[in-house]
């Protein structure tokens, strides 16, 4: 198994997911974190374990920071303005991430959409060309598609984190369940594969601390989310908060 100490701490790990530009437009960026110098500040002031950029940012922004924090290259893309079933497809290779600096890459499977197979496809190949670079790879598994009644029923998370150790992931992202007995099933099915959590739109502190509290009771490692943190007025603040939680 590859060796995830670059982008845990004890085995533990919080993520800057910062790749919601091409995912959703700069309407979720508002105010200063339209900036990317903006949140890679956060994200060494704020200690966090890796930040998650897509290449292009990584290749004009990461250098200042190379030294400062890990990185994470999430290798596939798409933008909301296609309607239908969605499809998102590699827009960087591994070993473009490998000369970035990146610790792992990452890549989305929408799980149940009719394009299903071309990502599997392609995950498949990039757990490959990962093992030879020697990078982490880490799933986002997110069901989603006409298929998809409820992307965040319990059977459905499950599953989804249960796909990601069949596939060879080292680490799944997935979507909260809605508790703590659910994620821990969820975490299960994981097995050796390690599991954090999608954080999803910003909502109140004490709402999403809790879900940190369930998600780490029931085996999650940590967190890789965006908008809950840096969509807040206080990034350093929030982060402090989970940080107490994951690292206690
Ligand atoms: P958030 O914590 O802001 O939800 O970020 C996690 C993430 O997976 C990002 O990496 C990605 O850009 C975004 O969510 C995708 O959002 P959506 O679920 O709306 O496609």
């Amino acid at each position: 198994m590859v060796d995830l100490s670059k982008i845990t701490t004890n085995g533990k790990a919080i993520y800057l997911a910062y790749d919601h530009g091409i995912e959703h437009g700069p309407v979720n960026l508002k105010g200063e974190s339209i900036d990317p110098n903006y949140i890679l500040d956060v994200a060494v002031r704020g200690g966090y374990n890796a930040i998650i950029l897509q290449k292009g940012i990584a290749e004009k922004y990461y250098p200042d920071y190379r030294d400062k924090i890990p990185l994470i290259v999430k290798l596939n893309g798409k933008t909301k303005l296609v309607g239908g079933e969605p499809l998102s497809t590699q827009v960087c290779s591994v070993a473009e991430a490998a000369e970035l600096g990146a610790a792992a890459v990452g890549y989305a499977v929408y799980l149940g959409s009719e394009h299903e197979a071309v990502m599997l496809k392609e995950f498949g190949k990039i757990e490959q060309e990962a093992e030879q670079h020697n990078l982490a790879v880490i799933g986002w598994m997110y069901p989603r598609g006409k298929a998809i009644k409820d992307d965040s029923s319990p059977e459905i998370v499950a599953y989804a984190a249960r796909v990601g150790l069949e596939l060879g992931a080292d680490i799944v992202k997935i979507k909260y369940c809605g508790s703590r007995e659910c994620f821990a099933q969820a975490v299960k099915a994981a097995g050796k594969t390690k599991v954090v959590l999608s954080g999803g739109p910003k909502v109140a502190d004490d709402k999403f601390l809790e879900v940190i509290r369930n998600i780490m009771a029931a085996g999650a490692i940590g967190t890789a989310v965006g908008r809950n943190v840096w969509q807040k007025e206080n990034p350093l603040e929030i982060t402090q908060k989970i940080k107490e939680i994951i690292f206690k």
